[in-house]
């Protein structure tokens, strides 16, 4: 460099080679490392260039070429860099743009809207890191050339090389990147440049780019152009997904210079899927564009949701969380001085496009919602089961810390529990009803025997959704006095009796609260059904006496076939059996309670696995098997309120 500088070169030109030989110095300052990162980064700064010019409006095509030798061809169809001198540094344009750091009009005020990357000093950091660069400008029929080696010094000044055709514009810069800079690898992955450019090439609709890679035995190419822009991007993204609408949904506006755009479409999947860009470039940690359309999203959707009676006024709104499960998203900002924050410099920072993205999606969006009433249903539902879902393994985690608490805390004489503390011979029986929870209690024995009565009314009146059964007293109680916990901290072996019997009356409120309890106990207990612990009171249906003897059946069935078999006339008296609370305590003694005489139902997993899917239909937006449910429990039907 000493040698050129002292034949040909100005003070100001050491300068400018100075100035290059500080990004040599220290390359990972200006593209972050020398590694296969660092590598493809030079690609992208050139590229940019070309974007730039694109997002001017001034250029289609871009085309990348992984030349055999591994050095990188990038074209463009724009004006073509201008050719001219450069009043202050003395030399041609194009000259400063590839050796001046910091250089070029986009830089300070040109005609470029916006800008990304490094905001044009790319174009001599990757002269100053290549073995040679190659600049060619096409325009006013001519070919401008020059050509700079050995990290960026010019070999001759910018000269005419070729006549073209008088219509033809652009710009092509050819380069190789220097192996004494990038010592780790000087491959080019096509893989890497597909991704990136197509990238850009869905960030930016209607912009062609061409990449091909021209080192092996067959030429590889590929063609981006995407005129529905981020549209077709979210429909890539959840093409190994199920979208639960058929439409990609887009909105766009522009305020100030800063335009937003954002598409979407939800898949039946849990996880988000949110991508946010500012002039092309990914924003990982968000910003100000992603926080305006997700505080939107989640105030429209609430209030779409409240306007069509799909959540009532004093019920808790959806959450963020809520609104954006299976929700694939991409959010593209062009500002023309965005503001990088946060640890990696991908976070926007620029408040006033908080509202503009916020204006821009709510309007559309509350727009789509009316206009799509179908689409609408389908997206509130998915949100209302994500809030349920939300809901339920708070609870059970509040359950599942909150056990400790409760474990010293008497149980508040509900359960009245055995003396016995020999879990192998103890039961604890769940009641339905204070009053038969009051018989129970006399007919026990109460060294093996708990009881714990349970006030049917609330589970009823509470319609019994998982959630809210979970923050029941009485469900609590239950958790509590089987010792075991919940969720992680489970563990089968504290399990304080060997039989959990369910006694609930033979009517369709007691099939509900049975139903419940089986479902809580598929959910958070499994393993105690598994490991068959599960049981249901068989309270009879009718009770026979005849001469000195008392029959109990269970069915109608059981009765008529055990009256069959008396002989004709003998006196019989025949009485259809309350409910548990007006059994006295002899009659559910011997009939449910009493080891040596009762009939108890063991509970397989199967039966709590239909009980758990009667409830969830029972429960869910079905109105067909809620019908039928009711209408099969018509004979004993009472107020069913579910
Ligand atoms: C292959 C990489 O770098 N393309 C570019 C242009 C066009 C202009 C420009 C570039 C203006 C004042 C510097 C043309 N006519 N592709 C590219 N295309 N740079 S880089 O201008 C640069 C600044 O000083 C251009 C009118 N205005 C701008």
């Amino acid at each position: 460099m000493s040698e050129i500088a002292k034949q040909e070169y100005t003070d100001s030109d050491i300068q400018v080679l100075e100035g290059l030989e500080a990004v040599r110095k220290r390359p990972g300052m200006y593209i972050g490392s020398t590694s296969e990162r660092g590598l493809h980064h030079l690609v992208w700064e050139i590229v940019d260039n070309a974007v730039d010019e694109a997002l001017a409006g001034y250029c289609d095509d871009i085309e990348v070429i992984i030349e055999k030798d591994n050095s990188i061809t990038v074209k463009d169809d724009g004006r073509g860099m201008p050719t001219g001198m450069n009043a202050k540094t003395g030399l041609s344009t194009i000259e400063t743009i590839f050796t001046v750091l910091h250089a070029g009009g986009k830089f300070g005020g040109g005609g470029y809207k916006v800008s990304g990357g490094l905001h044009g000093v790319g174009a001599s950091v990757v002269n100053a890191l290549s073995k040679w660069l190659e600049v060619y400008v096409y325009q006013h029929g001519e070919v401008h050339f020059q050509r700079f080696e050995n990290g960026g010094k010019p070999v001759e000044p910018m000269k005419v090389i070729d006549k073209c055709d008088e219509n033809r514009t652009g710009t092509t810069v050819k380069f190789k990147p220097d192996d004494t800079i990038f010592t780790e690898t000087t491959e080019y992955k096509y893989s890497i440049l597909y991704e990136r450019l197509q990238e850009i090439a869905f960030l930016n609709k209607g912009l062609r780019i061409i990449l091909s890679d021209t080192r092996g035995s067959e030429l590889k190419r590929d063609e981006f152009i995407y005129n529905g822009g981020i549209i077709e991007y979210v429909r890539l993204l959840n093409k190994t997904k199920t979208p639960i609408h058929e439409d990609v949904v887009y909105f766009e506006g522009e305020e100030d210079g800063i335009s937003i755009e954002i598409a979407m479409q939800y898949n039946n999947s849990y996880s988000p899927s949110i991508y946010s860009y500012t002039n092309n470039i990914k924003t990982h940690e968000g910003g100000t564009h992603e926080d305006g359309v997700k505080r939107a999203l989640t105030r429209i959707i609430n209030n779409y949701a409240k306007n069509n009676k799909m959540i009532k006024d004093n019920d808790d709104p959806l959450s963020g969380d809520d609104v954006r499960e299976g929700l694939t998203m991409i959010i593209s900002c062009k500002h023309p001085d965005p503001q990088f924050e946060g640890q990696t410099k991908t976070k926007l920072g620029n408040a006033e496009v908080r509202k503009i993205a916020d204006d821009v999606f709510s309007t559309g969006f509350e727009r789509y919602l009316m206009e799509n009433p179908t689409d609408a249903k389908e997206i509130i539902d998915k949100c209302l089961t994500a809030a349920r879902a939300r809901i339920a393994a708070k609870k059970a985690r509040e359950i599942a810390h909150r056990k400790g608490d409760l474990d010293v805390v008497p149980f508040g004489g509900k359960l009245q529990d055995c003396k016995e503390k020999d879990p192998s011979i103890c039961e604890i029986f769940l009641v339905e009803g204070d009053s038969a929870g009051g018989s129970a209690l006399k007919c026990r024995d109460s060294m093996t025997q708990a009881i714990l009565p349970l006030k049917g009314k609330i589970l009823n009146v509470e319609k019994a959704r998982l959630d809210k059964a979970l923050s029941n007293d009485e469900i609590r109680t239950i958790i509590t006095a089987f010792g075991t916990g919940i969720g992680d901290e489970f563990d089968l072996n504290k399990l304080r009796y060997d039989k959990i019997i369910i006694m609930t009356d033979a009517d369709v409120d007691g099939d509900h609260i049975r139903v419940l309890l089986l479902t809580l106990f598929y959910r958070f207990f499994r393993p105690i059904v598994e490991a068959g612990h599960v049981y249901a009171a068989q309270p009879p249906l009718f009770c026979i006496k005849h001469g000195k003897t008392i029959k109990y059946v269970l069915t109608e069935e059981e009765k008529n076939e055990y009256l069959s078999k008396l002989p004709e006339n003998t006196k019989k008296e025949i009485t259809r059996m309350k409910g548990l609370g007006e059994m006295d305590p002899h009659e559910l003694d011997e009939t449910t309670m009493n080891i040596n005489t009762r009939v108890l139902k063991k509970i397989t997993v199967a039966d709590a696995m239909s009980a758990d899917a009667a409830f969830s239909k029972i429960m869910g937006e079905e109105v067909e098997p809620r019908r039928k449910f009711i209408e099969e429990k018509a004979p004993y039907a009472q107020d069913l309120d579910i």
